[in-house]
């Protein structure tokens, strides 16, 4: 079967690439990774591009093994069907504008389907070797409510809570997998254990340690006030920023990288060179050393964090919508059309440099420059509607922050509001400028589209309908109709 480049086998221990070429990178010995200390939560394309590259990194240069990684999915077979017979091994294709580069790591030593190996992840998360919990489970994976707590209505959720007793296997939600495990951690006398998220959200630390404290008050009987106190006890939340450009794989980076390598590999993931990881150091077990990575470990991520999801995030959001409703089906081909690079730069000059608390040493206006440039990198083929998809999710983290703090001086956060139209006229037209269609991909699409039908149609009127869902938008902006009044000037000119 030599469909991809010619290349035969599979990527494995026994199929690694020819030792011979630069531009490919070997994974380091395999013991290194054997034993596992991490379990990672959503093992998709960005972990394996960022955190375990960082772990590799630490565990290679600082020789200590005992941090591999056991990557765990939730909501289907494929990562595991990718790595398995991979034993766990995959490329990570650096694509600059001038050149291809692929390293084969093996950090990810381990690999569970949640939904099938419900008994294994608790036996895990009860493991005394086991000492960092990692998740990237995207904004949604969390089952918040607007107001931060956790949507004890959700199926997910719901289902978890009336599950019975301490330590149950078949949890579906990430909360209840946590809280479950943590309890079988507790009867195993296993000992501390970090907590670390690795998602694009606010605090991301405290709005997970706050989630649990939901769920163990949500238990019935003893049981939640045993958790609650064993894991205030035990267990830390610290919080971090992530940065790296990940793309969706495409068969063409497929193709690529097996004449690159001389192997296929099903579970090869696409980055930019870039990478950057700031860390609160508040490790309840024990951690690499991933300062010798290049990690940044802090007091305060919040400056950081602010910083990333305010320029990157939100001028990311910004053009996707601008981008993909223009017709562009990259992220590339967007910022490479003068007005909307602009429109984005103007974002973060008029509106989020005023509200920011810039972290020691960073110069604002680089910073811009730099995420703009990285956004132009035309050999990721980074696609609009990837970065579109789940608005309703991403808003309040990237903009509304921006909005309220320019808000609360009296200022009109005009940009702001034109990337808020601009999303509102990614919903409503579910086309491009020459009829193609766009993926509404978000949890509250029904929503969406029922706000948009029952609305009478003009810009105004739609404004304030999606405006008035207080899952997206809280309830404090309707208090500023030159806000809102802006938004609407935007969206009918974009309609
Ligand atoms: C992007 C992010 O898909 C998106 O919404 O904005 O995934 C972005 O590429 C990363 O946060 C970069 O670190």
């Amino acid at each position: 079967m030599a469909d991809r480049g010619g290349a035969v086998n599979r990527l494995s221990w026994s199929h690694l690439p020819a030792a011979t070429r630069l531009d490919v990178q070997l994974p380091p010995n395999r013991t290194l990774a054997e034993s596992v200390g991490i379990v990672h939560l959503g093992i998709g394309a960005f972990h394996r591009a960022h955190q375990a590259v960082f772990t590799e990194d630490a565990a290679v240069i600082a020789q200590e093994p005992g941090w591999g990684i056991c990557g765990v999915t939730q909501r289907s077979s494929t990562v595991v069907d990718q790595l398995r017979p991979q034993d766990g091994l995959y490329a990570v294709l650096e694509r600059s504008r001038s050149e291809v580069r692929a390293r084969v790591v093996a950090q990810v030593s381990d690999v569970l389907f949640a939904a099938q190996e419900g008994e294994r992840l608790l036996r895990l998360l009860a493991d005394p070797a086991v000492r960092i919990v990692t998740m990237t489970v995207t904004e949604k994976g969390y089952r918040r409510r607007a107001d931060g707590t956790l949507d004890l209505d959700d199926p997910a959720v719901a289902h978890d809570l009336s599950s019975p007793g301490r330590g149950h296997a078949g949890s579906r939600s990430i909360v209840g997998q946590l809280v479950r495990g943590l309890q079988a951690r507790q009867t195993c006398g296993a000992g501390p254990l970090t907590l670390l998220s690795c998602d694009n959200l606010t605090e991301n630390g405290r709005v997970l340690q706050g989630l649990l404290q939901d769920f163990c008050r949500a238990l019935p009987g003893r049981d939640g006030e045993d958790a609650a106190t064993w894991i205030a006890d035990n267990v830390t939340f610290p919080c971090s920023m992530v940065d790296r450009i990940v793309p969706a794989t495409t068969e063409r980076d497929r193709a690529d990288a097996a004449a690159l390598l001389g192997v296929r590999d099903e579970a090869l993931v696409v980055a930019e060179p870039f990478g950057q990881w700031v860390i609160e150091d508040r490790f309840a077990a024990g951690r690499p050393a991933w300062e010798r990575a290049g990690a940044t470990l802090v007091d305060d991520v919040a400056p950081y964090e602010q910083l990333k999801l305010r320029v990157l995030n939100g001028t990311h959001s910004m053009l996707a919508y601008l981008g993909a409703l223009a017709g562009y089906e990259t992220i590339a081909d967007t910022v490479a059309d003068p007005a909307l690079r602009s429109a984005a730069r103007r974002l973060v000059d008029d509106d989020v440099a005023p509200t920011l608390q810039v972290p020691p040493g960073v110069d604002v206006s680089a910073y811009a420059d730099q995420v703009l440039d990285r956004f132009a990198n035309p050999a990721l083929g980074h696609r609009t509607t990837q970065v579109a998809m789940d608005g309703s999710q991403k808003l309040p983290v990237r903009l509304l922050g921006t909005a309220r703090d320019r808000l609360a001086t009296g200022a009109v956060p005009d940009s702001v509001a034109l990337a808020i139209a601009a999303w509102m006229a990614y919903v409503v037209r579910g086309r491009d400028i020459t009829g193609r269609p766009l993926p509404l991909d978000d949890p509250l699409e029904p929503r969406l589209r029922k706000a948009v039908r029952d609305a009478p149609g003009d810009a105004r009127s739609i404004t304030d309908a999606l405006l008035g869902i207080p899952e997206i938008f809280g309830t404090e902006l309707t208090d500023y109709p030159a806000f809102s009044a802006a938004v609407a000037t935007h969206l009918k000119e974009l309609l």
